[in-house]
């Protein structure tokens, strides 16, 4: 019978790590390894606006080797799975990018996400959670952090949210109080309605071992199926799925704050031109 350090579940990128993890060595048989690898995979979809954090936690979960974005543009263009192997059991985390990406529209956002959730529900597998990332350092609820709440919630669907876990990131760069207040509004205004239906909240560091707890809470979770893969299983077409009709609704939005402005620009430019005629027509009569 083999003994195993505990820490060996884990990634092993930074040593210095191990010594929280290193509780003790416990009795691995080769059988149970064996049922171990036989459990289903556990597999979490990240979503939340870019810069929120999402490659990061999936890195320090992982070990993943690909790029995390500096500044303000973003570096997940695909939809990208990574694997780790926690306590025997195997996790497939899944990274996406978010809704307001630099480089990619939202509907091809959404193409890229609706497309891996058929592929996979084809070959048979099932998502164990959901993640949704807020970056509890951003000052206010911007445009495009609300926007992809709206997404995520058409895409899970109402009757998934038990299998959410809304997630606040990057504490270290925030005052406490701050941070406390901002969190005590998401859950009492934005998150209310997701938490009554069975969304819990928590907080995630940039580090493997906090990233690594929250994705141990997903391991008894049932197996689901998010809205948007039942929709395109069922057979409807992207445009018409609640996430689908989402994106319309906001390019809609778009266009009629681009019409609003171009109104208010040539009704101002009118008005010049009105002045400017009332002035020549005043410098001809001296
Ligand atoms: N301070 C701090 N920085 C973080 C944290 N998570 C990510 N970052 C930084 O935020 C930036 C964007 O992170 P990234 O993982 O690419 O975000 P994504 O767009 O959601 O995938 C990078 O510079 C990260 O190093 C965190 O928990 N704390
Ligand atoms: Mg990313």
């Amino acid at each position: 019978m083999s003994l195993t350090p505990y820490y060996n579940q884990y990634h092993t990128q930074d040593s210095t790590n191990y010594q929280s993890y290193a509780v003790g060595y416990y009795n691995q048989s080769v059988a149970s390894q064996l049922q171990a690898q036989q459990r289903p995979p556990v597999i979490i979809a990240v979503f939340g606006k870019t810069g929120t954090g999402k490659t990061t936690f999936v890195r320090n979960v992982t070990n993943a080797d690909y790029e995390v974005g500096h500044g303000l543009t973003s570096q997940t263009k695909v939809v990208q799975p990574a694997e780790a192997t926690i306590e025997g059991r195997k996790v497939t985390l899944v990274d996406t990018p978010g809704f307001d990406d630099t480089h990619l529209t939202d509907r091809e956002v959404l193409k890229l996400i609706a497309d891996w959730l058929k592929y996979t529900y084809d070959e048979g597998t099932r998502l164990s959670g959901l993640l949704f990332f807020h970056n509890i350092s951003s000052d206010r609820m911007e445009g495009s952090a609300l926007k992809n709440l709206h997404m995520f919630r058409q895409l899970c669907g109402d009757h998934n949210l038990r299998n959410v876990v809304l997630t606040t990131t990057k504490w270290s760069v925030v005052n406490e109080d701050v941070g406390l207040r901002r969190e005590k509004e998401l859950i009492q205004n934005f998150w209310a309605d997701m938490i009554s239906k069975g969304s819990r909240v928590d907080r995630v560091g940039n580090d493997a071992h906090t990233a690594t707890n929250l994705v141990r809470t997903f391991f008894s979770n049932p197996f689901f199926v998010p809205q948007l893969q039942q929709e395109l299983v069922d057979g409807k077409p992207l445009s018409q799925t609640a996430a689908g009709s989402e994106v319309s609704r906001e390019i809609r939005k778009i266009r009629a704050e681009y019409k609003k402005q171009l109104a208010d620009a040539k009704a101002e430019m009118e008005q010049a031109r009105t002045k400017e005629s009332f002035e020549r027509a005043g410098t001809a009569k001296k």
